[in-house]
């Protein structure tokens, strides 16, 4: 009868393996469904009270994105401090049904 107790038991530890440490979600997980996607490109405008982003991007191949200006938004506003226009970046992202989320960015040559 040991499959009796051995159910029970998985479900109760299913909720502690799905929790996501928000310390980890910082694009590198193997665990996100969508993969972080690397870009380069130029800030144009940003807003920390928003928490957007407007990138004049180089292509992205692996989207099959041309080079454009579009907006993304930050995974955690802290990510624009230091950055102003005419910054030239490189950055991580997802896109998702969240939209286009910026995971990490840095200045070039930094
Ligand atoms: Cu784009």
């Amino acid at each position: 009868m040991k499959k009796l107790w051995i159910f029970p038991l998985v479900l109760l530890l299913m909720p502690f393996a799905r929790a996501e440490s928000p310390v980890h979600n910082h694009g590198h997980g193997a665990h996100a469904m969508p993969m972080a996607i690397e870009g380069t490109g130029e800030v144009r405008g940003l807003s920390a009270k928003t928490g957007k982003i407007k990138l004049k991007h180089d292509p992205i191949p692996s989207l099959g994105w041309p080079a454009m200006v579009m907006d993304f938004k930050v995974q955690d506003r802290k990510l624009l401090d230091g950055l102003k226009v005419g910054d030239v970046v490189s950055f991580s992202f997802v896109s998702g049904e969240a939209g286009n989320v910026v995971m990490a960015i840095r200045k070039q040559g930094q």
